[in-house]
């Protein structure tokens, strides 16, 4: 199984990141994220053995005991590789950032014990399009969110199918309890 662990946002965040789509002039060649879809990764780790599921639930649920609920604001649009001629377009993460960088260390940590290769290269964001045809300048895009909660994190099973990845939550972790 295809599996990542993600921040989810709540229902009301979600329906103002989907109308950033608004805001971009060159849609033609955009796949956009499903609303329901739209998450903060923390770390991909790709195709998974059923079998050593239990043992990543288990490192994450002491990651999640050791880390308390904390807040994040999202501010404004920006884009792989760069805002300019973006190929994933994203909403960026203000506030709390750094705890979401020190979760996703964490997580890092905590899966390279069971030999998942770190990624050095994470950059805290929420994408809500791809672009399937040429670039998209995203630059100057106002997007701002404020006050998310973070309670929690997920380890979800992604599916791909030909309209789209399928989500599936497995398991929640909840900050500060595991
Ligand atoms: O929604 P975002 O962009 O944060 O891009 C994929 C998505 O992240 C990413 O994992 C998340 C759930 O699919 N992803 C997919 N394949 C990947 C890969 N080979 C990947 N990230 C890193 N390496």
């Amino acid at each position: 199984m295809r599996l990542f662990i993600a921040i989810d946002l709540p229902f009301e965040a979600k329906k103002e990141i989907v109308g950033v789509r608004e805001l971009i002039k060159n849609k033609g060649g955009i796949k956009w994220v499903e609303m329901e879809n739209i998450h903060l990764t923390l770390k991909f780790l790709g195709e998974v053995k059923e079998d050593k599921v239990s043992a990543i639930e288990k490192r994450l649920r002491a990651v999640a005991k050791d880390t308390e609920p904390f807040i994040i604001s999202l501010r404004d649009v920006g884009g792989f590789p760069n805002v300019r001629e973006s190929r994933v377009i994203w909403v960026g993460v203000e506030q709390g950032r750094e705890m979401v960088y020190e979760l996703n260390r964490k997580i890092e940590r905590a899966m390279e014990k069971l030999g998942f290769e770190r990624d050095s290269r994470f950059h805290p964001h929420i994408t809500i399009g791809r672009v399937k045809r040429g670039r998209v300048n995203v630059q100057g895009l106002k997007f701002h969110y404020p006050s998310i909660f973070v309670k929690s994190f997920f380890l979800i099973s992604s599916r791909l199918t030909p309209s789209g990845p399928i989500y599936t939550p497995l398991r929640e972790f909840k900050l500060g309890e595991g």
